[in-house]
């Protein structure tokens, strides 16, 4: 077996050996300390390896249209812990429902100024490209996490927001801000995530956080943007599920003199808006350290001992509020039977006693321009109270959010966020489907359809784009393109969201709707939408709340609001770079080890994964731009080395052709080779260990001739 047969061998092999640990880098000393039986030997053991764990890139696949051998592959990879495969440039995580050792600073370190494909693929590849796209291109960059609750976005911003925390370059400012971006995440997750039945730690509002970067690289400051937050949570649960985790970290985790201070008793049971669920306890989920971490991440952040004792006021009057009973009288008004609660609400709050009753008993009416307190009945009252409840936790969230980002703006003088440059990551929640699909679980699919539609835009126009600047032609690719759900919940006068905030409540023509531009009407209170992810039926009940104006106002603003922020987000996403994470949940148990087939089909499916990977195919799946493609092989062909004096455009040509390039295996563009298959740049990359090896070779024998 000669030389380059043994190297072909090893390049095709690489793919899998190199995460293995067979570092196909160490060819030259493999071939130098094994000799060539030696070498056979291990590539078959590699093979085999190769067989057992996939390819790194489904582009690497040999039948890249079977949805078969798209699944083998995750699955294969899924046994093996590799969790991260590439499409391209995209990256898809699948959650391992088990801590895994890949996250090391040893691990970050390996990817720090690294080209994506000489390294396994990682998230810390994603997050490094971005980082240097934005340092080397001075563009702003984004990386857009999406996938089902439950898939890991979460865990992914997570950990992209460590890797620039330990390898960005730091002095003691920058250290502050490092610390406070990381920590901006227990608060955030402690007061908007909940338990559900898709996720233990589920994110219940969306984050777009801005970190921003001085001329050096170092991170000096941030900003997040917050997304509708799922304030219904905070009075109801469905069974199994729970409010959010900050009222379970304060009752467990408390020192005894603050919850005195507080009027709460250390048992989750005694609180209406804690039981709903009847799952107190999650065993997951450790509320006594979590609260500690919270604790110490507030004051890190730069709360006061004063602002957390107020925040901590208004989370315990939630509580009391909750816990406010009424009774009726014959008349049909309301009264408050719980006084101790009054009591407590009344100092918490710092409210007079005797207002606060009226206010939880009555409406103000305005009547020939006289304001007039009119008594609610039981029912209604307690809406009242909810509804109070919601207003009160979902302000206090907003406050959060703020000072947060006070505390992350730019401090210097000198530097102003204009001159920054920006990476965003987006963490939203993740498409999800309940027994029952009310108001708010319509506006988080939503949400995701218009996400979709952005990666749809963005991957293959993009993609599309480049060829057209490049001077490139080349065959677009068929794909479902989710924009009529989009505009079927969106348009003008027409659209879901339109027609929601015109009509009166209980008004039919809703029914209307539902007959005419979805699918099929359920009962009479349903609607089913066909989103990309799958059908949902939604429950237009729960959308126009029997009784309560003040809800249905809510609701009015809210989802107007939530139509107009989610347009600000798209267009804020469409000005930078994107960088894709696309996340699976490998089985609906949160289990480690379960791949569960069924379920990640239908994700790659309506993640649109194939279509994405055709596109990558059916276009050139790798391009360089001249300098870069030079530099690194430039000492394969005697006319480009050891310096090329002419245009890069005209190097980059007679080098292929020395290299015995097809004409249809690449095509010039105007700043850039794109290379048709994987196969012609591994060829060359082998030519080069070829080069490498017999450089080396010749070296040694000087060397021997020396001594
Ligand atoms: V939701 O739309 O907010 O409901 P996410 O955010 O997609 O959802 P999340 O990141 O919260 O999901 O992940 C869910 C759980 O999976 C985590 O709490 C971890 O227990 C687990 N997970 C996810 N990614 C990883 C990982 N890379 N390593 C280990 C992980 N565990
Ligand atoms: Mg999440």
């Amino acid at each position: 077996m000669d030389l380059s047969n043994i190297t072909d061998l090893m390049r095709k092999t690489q793919a899998s050996i190199d995460e293995k640990g067979f570092l196909f880098k160490s060819t030259d000393a493999v071939v130098n300390a094994v000799g060539s039986d030696g070498i056979r030997v291990m590539m078959e053991s590699a093979l085999t390896a190769r067989d057992r764990v996939g390819v790194q890139d489904f582009v690497l696949l040999e039948n890249h249209t079977s949805e078969v051998a798209f699944i083998e592959n995750l699955r294969k990879r899924f046994k093996e812990n590799l969790i991260y495969t590439y499409i391209g440039s995209v990256l898809v995580s699948m959650n391992p429902y088990k801590e895994l050792e890949i996250y090391t600073k040893q691990h970050m370190e390996r990817y720090r100024g690294v080209n994506f494909y000489e390294v396994s693929p990682h998230i810390y590849a994603v997050a490094d490209n971005a980082y240097r796209s934005m340092r080397t291109e001075r563009r702003d960059q984004c990386i857009l996490i999406s996938g089902e609750s439950g898939a890991g976005k979460t865990e992914a911003s997570k950990k992209v927001l460590q890797y620039y925390a330990i390898t960005c370059p730091a002095n003691e400012h920058v250290q502050t801000v490092k610390d406070r971006l990381l920590q901006s995440n227990p608060v955030l997750e402690a007061f908007g995530n909940a338990k559900t039945l898709r996720n233990d730690n589920s994110s219940r509002f969306g984050k777009y956080m801005d970190i921003q970067f001085d001329f050096k690289g170092a991170p000096v400051g941030g900003h997040i943007l917050n997304y509708l937050l799922e304030k219904s949570r905070v009075v109801h649960q469905s069974h199994g599920e729970r409010n959010f985790h900050i009222f379970y970290q304060l009752i467990e985790g408390a020192e005894d003199d603050l919850l005195r201070r507080l009027g709460l008793e250390r048992n989750a049971q005694q609180y209406q808006y804690l039981v709903k669920g009847n799952c107190p306890k999650v065993s997951s989920i450790n509320d006594r350290n979590d609260w500690k971490t919270v604790r110490k991440a507030l004051s890190i952040i730069g709360f006061t001992e004063d602002e957390v004792e107020e925040l901590l006021n208004i989370i315990a009057s939630v509580l009391h509020l909750g816990n406010v009973q009424y009774g009726g009288e014959d008349s049909g008004c309301s009264y408050i039977t719980t006084e101790t609660q009054i009591k407590y609400l009344a100092r918490l709050l710092g409210v007079d006693g005797t207002v606060l009753k009226e206010a939880l008993t009555h409406k103000k009416i305005t009547a020939k321009g006289e304001e007039l307190m009119s008594p609610l009945n039981q029912e209604q009252a307690a809406s009242a109270r909810d509804a109070l409840s919601k207003a009160i936790y979902g302000r206090t969230f907003t406050w959060l959010v703020n000072k947060i980002n006070d505390s992350l703006a730019f401090k210097e003088e000198s530097f102003s966020s204009k001159n920054a440059s920006v990476i965003g990551l987006l963490d939203i929640y993740g498409f999800e489907v309940f027994q029952n699909n009310s108001f708010e679980q319509f506006c988080i699919n939503y949400c995701n359809e218009k996400l979709q539609q952005l990666f749809i835009e963005l991957t293959l126009k993009s993609e599309q784009d480049e060829y057209e600047a490049e001077g490139i032609t080349w065959e677009p690719v068929q794909y479902f393109n989710n924009k009529i759900i989009c505009d079927l919940v969106e348009e003008k006068f027409k659209g879901i969201i339109s027609i929601l905030v015109s009509i009166p409540q209980h008004s039919p023509s809703f029914h209307k709707l539902a007959d005419g531009k979805t699918r099929k009407v359920m009962g009479r209170e349903e609607f089913r939408l066909s989103h990309y992810a799958g059908e949902v039926n939604y429950n237009v009940n729960g959308f126009l709340d029997k009784n309560n104006d003040l809800l249905f106002r809510n609701l009015k603003e809210a989802a107007t609001q939530f139509k107009n922020s989610l347009a600000k987000l798209m267009e804020i996403l469409m000005s930078k770079e994107p960088s894709y994470v696309r996340c699976i949940k490998p089985n609906d148990a949160k289990q480690a080890g379960r791949f569960d087939e069924v379920l990640i089909r239908h994700q790659v499916k309506y993640l649109g994964l194939m279509e994405n990977l055709r596109v990558r195919r059916a276009g050139f799946a790798y391009r360089r731009r001249y300098e870069t493609f030079l530099q690194r092989y430039k000492s394969l062909c005697p006319d480009t080395w050891p310096n090329w004096d002419g245009r890069l455009v005209d190097g980059v040509s007679t080098l292929v052709k020395h290299l015995g390039y097809k004409p249809e295996e690449y095509k010039l563009g105007r700043t850039k080779i794109f290379i048709r298959f994987p196969k012609t740049l591994f060829a060359t990359e082998d030519a080069l260990e070829v080069r490498k090896h017999s450089l080396a070779t010749q070296l040694q024998s000087s060397w021997k001739g020396y001594s």
